[in-house]
């Protein structure tokens, strides 16, 4: 009842935040009032330099001109289309424009409104080719340790995140995990693919022997592992996964909701570590993130073996009520013009080595126990203090804040994946904040 009394604009109590400690945030809230190019400003009037672009997200930077007026241009014009047996031009023409960019052969899209609906949307794929190819035992799905595939059932069934899985009763049944590729021991400090670890993949062939082939529908992997705390690819390991996967007749699923769309160098994982999966997860950057859409791209073969039996029946059940949404088409088609004028797609490869360079600068500060890096991703792994693990990250995350910069922290590890239009000298800023805030710390 006495919510319901309660009519104060301000009062923070309605609203439990997301992957958020809610009352440590209540008491001392951080508030972002706008956003432009590499910066949000907060409620006090700062600037503060957006060092992971939103989540992993906000690719071409904020508040960027196109995108904004095709949103408002779209929502004046064709608000919202039916998106089961309807259709309007913008959702083709985005699949088209997507099909372009994408890895040779993936020529067909699904849409969703986030990474969480682009994974389950795979994992439905994966499982309903195996039936209608009549491999109807091919029925399990093989995730990875630490690997984050959002938070509905499929993704944290397939999932590796501890936290994110044990609260949440039996999840999917038939499904297993690779282990992880983190080998700090071997692999600290490495820039771009570590040397080690290659021949994890080959646990996935002990798993298919495990479980003979024929019961396995799928593999999905984060090609570089973000949310986790970004663990980079050992070489050799995902054509390793590709040859076993093609080998025993499983799909093989790149989820690439945070590698997708230039954050490596080029549009996609696939592209920059030359390996073709069968199914791709996007989302996030698709839109610059500025309206929630997701692409799940699936190759002829995939697409073509639903396309049987009578032809007024519908020949996939599935789909969302906001799939190809006609003002997240508009936001998309601006998005990946901006990309393609500003040549974002390249741009993490061009900036890459400078951004290197100038995080592994920070290998000296005090705490650094790892850093790592690839395109336009770094990770510093700090030594957790002992017996309160994700304090002192936790503590770096709000002293940068004060100093005016936004980083991510996942357990002790700090994640940077500014937008790709960040110039050398705010890599410079990043960077001298993240050193001052890494010496002010306990
Ligand atoms: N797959 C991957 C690989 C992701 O990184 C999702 C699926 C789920 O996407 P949605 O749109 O449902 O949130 C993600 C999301 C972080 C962070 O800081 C990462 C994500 C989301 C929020 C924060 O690491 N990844």
């Amino acid at each position: 009842m006495s919510n319901r009394l309660n009519t104060t604009p301000n009062d923070l109590r309605a609203f439990w935040m997301p992957f958020t400690a809610n009352r440590q945030f209540k008491q001392n809230p951080r508030m972002l009032v706008g956003a432009k190019d590499m910066h949000f400003t907060a409620s006090d009037g700062r600037k503060i330099l957006d060092g992971t672009a939103g989540l992993w997200c906000v690719n071409a930077g904020h508040c960027r001109p196109k995108i904004t007026e095709a949103i408002a241009q779209q929502a004046g014009e064709l608000d919202y289309a039916p998106a089961f047996q309807m259709g309007h031009p913008k959702a083709f023409e985005l699949a088209n424009r997507l099909v372009d960019i994408a890895p040779d052969g993936m020529d067909h899209v699904l849409f969703t409104n986030s990474g969480s609906e682009s994974v389950e949307t795979a994992l439905k794929v994966a499982l309903a080719y195996h039936r209608v190819k009549g491999n109807g035992s091919r029925t399990r799905l093989i995730g990875r340790e630490r690997g984050y595939h959002g938070v509905n059932f499929g993704g944290i069934s397939v999932g590796g995140i501890v936290t994110n899985r044990k609260m949440f009763g039996t999840l999917l049944t038939g499904v297993d995990h690779m282990p992880h590729t983190h080998l700090p021991a071997q692999n600290a400090f490495t820039k771009g693919q570590p040397e080690h670890g290659g021949d994890i993949a080959s646990e996935l062939e002990r798993i298919v022997t495990l479980h003979d082939a024929s019961t396995i529908a799928a593999v999905i992997v984060e090609p570089v592992a973000g949310s986790t705390g970004v663990l980079i690819p050992p070489k050799g390991y995902l054509k390793k996964l590709r040859e076993i996967c093609t080998k025993h007749g499983i799909l093989l699923i790149f989820d690439e909701v945070i590698t997708g769309y230039g954050r490596l160098g080029s549009p996609f994982a696939a592209q920059h570590y030359d390996v073709m999966p069968d199914i791709i997860t996007t989302a996030k950057g698709l839109t610059n993130g500025v309206i929630p859409m997701g692409a799940v791209f699936v190759t002829s073969e995939i697409h073509d073996a639903f396309m049987q039996g009578p032809e007024h029946m519908i020949e996939f059940f599935h789909g969302y009520t906001y799939s190809g949404n006609p003002i997240a088409s508009a936001a998309a088609l601006a998005t990946l013009d901006t990309y393609k004028e500003e040549g974002l797609f390249t741009r993490a490869a061009e900036l890459s080595p400078y951004w290197e360079e100038q995080l592994h600068s920070l290998k000296d500060c005090p705490h650094v126990i790892d850093i790592r890096n690839t395109g336009l991703i770094g990770a510093i792994e700090l030594e957790p203090i002992a017996g309160e693990p994700t304090k002192r990250a936790f503590s770096a995350f709000l002293k940068a804040y004060d100093d005016g910069l936004l980083i991510r922290t996942t357990g002790d590890i700090i994640a940077l994946s500014p937008p790709l239009i960040i110039s050398k000298d705010q890599i410079d800023e990043l960077f001298e904040k993240l050193r001052t805030v890494l010496k002010g710390i306990a």
